[in-house]
């Protein structure tokens, strides 16, 4: 097909890969076209689709936008992509089109992450790496555990202490993901310096200023893990290794997701939700609560960890008069305002430092806050 012979040699393979993609083939014609004849006028043309799709995507709340709109923008994306290899070989560009593209719409048919990584691994590298030889720990652990500990138990064992509804940790069950070895942002940045990543700003979720921006991972690590820089910022909750599955990998889910009393009883394997949180030292995310149960392994660096059962749910004040902050705890646990938050003392306070390799159950509307004590790269799965 002519978008292989059109692109650069260098990336044969990867558009070989396109060129099969029945997601493509589908609008092969309308590619073909557009590349054979003018790239540069496909690469316009995509842009001026992805502007006019960007704002159906932000109309309305985030859950409410049609997956069409989303589907488009991953298509256009493509093509933007496409195009702006045919037309200039800005590499660069072509990578961000395609991360905005997996971000905002989500991958179709491995398309975009295969295309991006193949245009990844052929950039000049790099030398974003020297950069992060100096970053050290610098945070103290601040309360000694109290976290009932494990170690590498069989999933019966396991299917027995979730009965409990309290938060555990295992430790040493994840030795045998090579990501425990081969990970760290050396490594991280060598994989994807050149991606484009959502990152919050600012010191947690549910401060004034706090925002959200996307932008180059080497970027993220060169400003935000500076020793001296203040403001926070974080890769949280994001779909990092859907979106490189190069990093993906390197871990598995770990059994214990398929080891729960509904799936004993015959329910269906539900979807086990992967997200990363990658950040430097002193992330924070407050006091919540989230609706499924988690695994959250680590990787590498430390994590603290303040836990309260949802049986205590009674003194945490949740956050009443934001909807998007319901399952958020007003209460500073680093902090307390007893005045303001008389109860929150009678809480059951469960504390856990999070080692590499090790792993927190962390039950449905368990409230947690969690402190990275390192720069530190931590793995959530949830699941039913
Ligand atoms: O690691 C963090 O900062 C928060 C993790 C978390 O809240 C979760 O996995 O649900």
């Amino acid at each position: 097909m002519s978008v292989k012979v059109e692109l650069d040699g260098l990336f044969a393979k990867d558009f070989e890969f396109v060129s099969q993609s029945p997601f493509l083939t589908a609008h092969k014609s309308l590619i073909e076209k557009s590349l054979k004849h003018s790239p540069k006028i496909s690469l316009k043309m995509s842009q001026v689709c992805l502007d006019f799709v960007w704002e159906r995507l932000h109309t309305g709340h985030w859950s409410l936008v049609s997956h069409y709109w989303r589907s488009a923008y991953s298509f256009f994306s493509t093509t933007a992509a496409l195009a702006c290899l045919s037309s200039n070989s800005n590499k660069l560009q072509a990578l961000k089109f395609l991360d905005y593209g997996i971000i905002m719409g989500g991958d179709v048919e491995n398309v975009l992450t295969t295309l991006a990584q193949g245009i990844h691994d052929s950039l000049e590298q790099n030398d974003k790496l020297e950069l992060i030889e100096c970053i050290e720990a610098d945070s103290r652990i601040s309360r000694p555990s109290s976290i009932a500990e494990h170690e590498n138990i069989v999933c019966e064992e396991f299917l027995k202490l979730i009965a409990a509804d309290l938060p555990f940790k295992i430790t040493g069950a994840l030795e045998i993901w090579p990501a425990l070895k081969r990970w760290s942002l050396k490594y991280i940045l060598k994989i994807c310096a050149y991606r484009h990543v959502p990152i919050e700003i600012g010191s947690k979720y549910n401060d004034e200023d706090w925002t959200q921006q996307i932008m180059p991972l080497y970027k993220f690590v060169e400003t935000y893990f500076a020793p001296q820089e203040s403001v926070k910022g974080y890769l949280a909750q994001h779909d990092f290794l859907g979106q490189v599955p190069l990093l993906r990998e390197d871990i598995t889910i770990p059994d214990y997701c398929y080891m729960t009393p509904e799936l004993i009883n015959g329910a269906e394997k539900g979807d086990v939700l992967i997200n990363s949180w990658f950040g430097p030292a002193g992330t924070v995310s407050p006091l919540h609560q989230d609706p499924r149960r988690n695994l959250l392994c680590q990787v590498f660096g430390r994590k603290q960890l303040v836990l309260i059962p949802a049986c205590d749910s009674e003194y945490v004040y949740p956050a009443s008069d934001d909807p998007l902050l319901l399952n958020t705890s007003q209460v500073d646990v680093e902090n307390v305002d007893k005045e303001k938050f008389p109860l929150f003392e009678r809480a059951n306070q469960i504390t856990a430092v999070l080692n590499p390799g090790d792993m927190i159950y962390i039950p449905p509307k368990c409230w947690h806050f969690v402190k990275s004590l390192d720069p530190s790269f931590s793995i959530s799965f949830w699941f039913d």
